[in-house]
């Protein structure tokens, strides 16, 4: 009666990380208090970007409200909430986000040993047509007993204890990794709880799909451009892939993670470093997709083992099935 058990023996997302953090003696519960405040901000995002549309048909958006003020625009709105969730948590000491230029440090009364680095609201360009966007989070701890300090941010995606996304599609969706493997949580918009649907995420180790932004093609190195074009036309007999490409980077990695293939969002002469921000695009997303099986690569290097000097810093990133990434490391090798 395995199929009852599971419908009446929710797994909630803070019961999944109580369990996990139960592991360690030493834990003290700061870190499934954390999470909770960043499962507020998603719900809340969540329930923002329902209303979205509705808000604009019935005159909301770019409105004044009853205080008098300009109805705020979703990023910025998603932006304050996760702020205002996170320094109430009491857990964190430096924030990091891709709404603000400089980072947020946390008063001293309400500091704690976290830093979190996060965009808020990515895929903004979706936003007002109604395609899938998402929050993505990463999440480093201060050395004991310092101030907190930016170098304390500016560290390699290796050292983040956790890292996560959620999407807010069809369904959504929030996937973690505390870095023993990745769960895909759904929220249950009844219980308004994340459940546990997606338990030990692996990717499969090669994948029929890529998922590029091909309007930059003229623009791309060697390596690139080799690789996009063997998926397109492969010499040594395999099929040719699919291509799919939404243009949330949240969206298109969920796609890579489950069904497997390679997401890539290259340098290009426009844009040497790329475009994705290393600190809250580039580190979770590697750190989740290492951490199901996969591989995420620059150009030049594992992506987690990038040292950023700065908050806002860029890079490109190619990452996915194990295979396929094996394949884009070959052809920039040979280019050296
Ligand atoms: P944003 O932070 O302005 O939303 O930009 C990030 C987004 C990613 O979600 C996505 O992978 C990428 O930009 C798509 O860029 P492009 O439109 O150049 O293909
Ligand atoms: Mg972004």
């Amino acid at each position: 009666h395995a199929a009852e058990a599971h419908r009446t023996d929710l797994m909630t997302i803070t019961r999944y990380v109580l369990n996990e953090q139960s592991k360690h003696p030493e834990s003290r519960g700061d870190f499934t208090i954390l999470l909770n405040h960043i499962v507020l901000g998603c719900k809340f995002v969540c329930s923002a970007v329902n209303k979205a549309g509705l808000a604009k048909l019935i005159g909301l958006a770019g409105e004044t409200n009853v205080q008098g003020e300009e109805q705020k625009k979703l990023d910025v709105l998603s932006n304050e909430v996760f702020i205002k969730a996170l320094v109430s948590s009491g857990r964190t000491c430096i924030l990091v986000s891709e709404e603000d230029e400089e980072a947020t440090f946390v008063e001293p009364s309400k500091r704690g040993r976290y830093c979190v680095v996060f965009d808020p609201l990515d895929g903004s360009s979706n936003i007002d047509c109604g395609v899938s966007i998402g929050t993505i989070f990463g999440i480093y701890m201060i050395k004991e007993g310092g101030e907190p300090k930016l170098e304390d941010v500016l560290q390699p995606g290796k050292n983040m204890l956790a890292a996560g996304y959620c999407m807010y599609g069809s369904s959504c969706t929030l996937v973690l990794s505390t870095g023993s493997g990745v769960n895909g949580f759904t929220l249950d918009p009844s219980l308004g709880e994340f459940i546990l649907t997606h338990p030990d995420i692996k990717i499969p180790k090669k994948g029929k799909k890529y998922s590029v932004n091909e309007g930059n093609a003229k623009n791309w190195d060697g390596p690139t451009a080799k690789y996009v074009e063997k998926c397109k036309f492969p010499k040594d007999g395999s099929p040719a892939k699919s291509l799919r490409y939404i243009g949330s980077m949240v969206a298109d990695v969920h796609r890579t993670l489950l069904y497997g293939g390679i997401f890539l969002y290259p340098a290009d002469k426009k844009s040497p470093n790329g475009k994705l921000r290393v600190l809250y695009e580039v580190f979770p997303m590697s750190f989740l997709m290492e951490e199901a099986g996969g591989q995420a690569f620059t150009g030049k290097q594992r992506a987690l083992d990038l040292v950023p000097k700065q908050i806002h810093e860029r890079s490109p990133i190619f990452l996915g099935s194990y295979d396929d990434v094996e394949e884009i490391k070959a052809l920039y090798a040979a280019e050296e």
